[in-house]
């Protein structure tokens, strides 16, 4: 005996992932509905060696499924998600519609696992924003050993974080700009094919953008308000894999090497970091793995108590569709719902 389970938006990219991830960890389903647009019904999608063809949300009976994994964007979780959490399963949701929500837990189960005990609230729980995921899962055993006071942060995001249609603007600018074509930038608000863009999002009223905020906001109501957290958020031309320069100040010395001993010891993190090339991760490494990859751990002479970090994941993987998938299990574990089948847990 297995799940019920529904991936709304299952033809995205993130959806994808959810299907693999679901299939590579031996998540108990015994039965998979993949859910998208009307305009989508019928479109074929993989699950293991299955093919499964999209039905339209608006036909499909959500109170026959125990788990909903939603990645759809915020205007389909707000338009949904609370009308299936009521209908009976609980929703793991993608998007940003319900991260603030105080009865909604946002979870990165190697982070505050407890959240889940909320779960039944609204039965939803927010995914956070991938940014965000990879940031909290290193910073929280640092933060464990010795308080962090302040972080900033500087991302470079993979165009993959804005959808297919973002990795095809980046592949068809890259011709483009060589070659014959149209190289007018379409999703980006400028051209990313051989550019960097320091906007992610919307800008808020300060001049910040709402990806920064969420960053601060998210790494707030998971790990401690009192962290004082400033970011910019900036898209680079690679197709998977977020990267992340991160500055933290503690309230104690903490050296490298007792940043680095803490962070092997951590879940969900691997240490790739020596001074020479194989010594440090870049995205390319990262795509297509499980692991928070952290490089370049060194002291930040310029203030007390600094250290510097290279943090790299991949974005759809443990910065979306995996974290959901972690959820799931969370959910199992703790009883939350109930199966009778066993399945093997995510080891990286
Ligand atoms: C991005 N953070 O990379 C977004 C996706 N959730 O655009």
């Amino acid at each position: 005996m297995g799940y019920r389970v529904a991936i709304v938006g299952a033809t995205g990219n993130v959806g994808r992932e959810m299907l693999n991830i679901l299939e590579e960890l031996e998540f108990p389903v015994d039965e998979i509905h993949a859910i998208a647009s009307r305009k989508s019904k019928g479109v074929e999608v993989s699950f293991g060696d299955k093919t499964i063809k999209c039905q339209d949300i608006e036909q499909f009976d959500f109170s026959k499924v125990d788990l909903v994994l939603m990645s759809a964007g915020g205007e389909v979780s707000r338009a949904w998600s609370e009308k299936i959490g009521k209908a009976g399963p609980i929703v793991i949701d993608n998007s940003s519609a319900f991260r603030k929500d105080a009865d909604v837990p946002l979870i990165v189960p190697e982070v505050n696992p407890d959240a889940v005990k909320d779960a039944k609230k609204k039965n939803i729980i927010a995914n956070p924003n991938c940014s965000t995921i990879q940031l909290v899962t290193a910073l929280k055993p640092l933060h464990d050993a010795a308080r962090i006071k302040r972080v900033v942060v500087s991302t470079y995001q993979s165009v993959s974080g804005a959808g297919k249609e973002g990795m095809d603007e980046l592949w068809n600018q890259t011709k483009a700009i060589y070659g014959l074509g149209d190289a007018r930038p379409k999703k980006f608000p400028k051209q990313i094919a051989f550019n960097v863009i320091p906007y992610i999002g919307s800008f808020l009223e300060d001049g910040s953008t709402d990806e920064e905020q969420k960053m601060s906001d998210e790494t707030h109501k998971m790990l401690d308000p009192d962290i004082k957290v400033t970011v910019t958020c900036v898209r680079v031309p690679v197709f998977v894999g977020h990267s992340e320069a991160v500055n933290i100040e503690f309230d104690r010395p903490i050296a490298p090497d007792e940043a680095r001993a803490i962070l092997r010891e951590a879940p969900g993190v691997l240490v790739i970091d020596k001074q020479e090339h194989d010594g440090y991760i870049t995205p390319v490494d990262a795509a297509g793995e499980h692991a928070v990859y952290v490089s370049r751990i060194r002291k930040d002479p310029t203030v007390e108590n600094g250290l510097n970090l290279w943090v790299v994941s991949d974005n759809l993987r443990k910065g979306a569709a995996l974290n959901a998938v972690q959820i799931a299990q969370l959910l199992d574990e703790t009883g939350v719902i109930t199966s009778s089948s066993g399945y093997r847990s995510i080891t990286v």
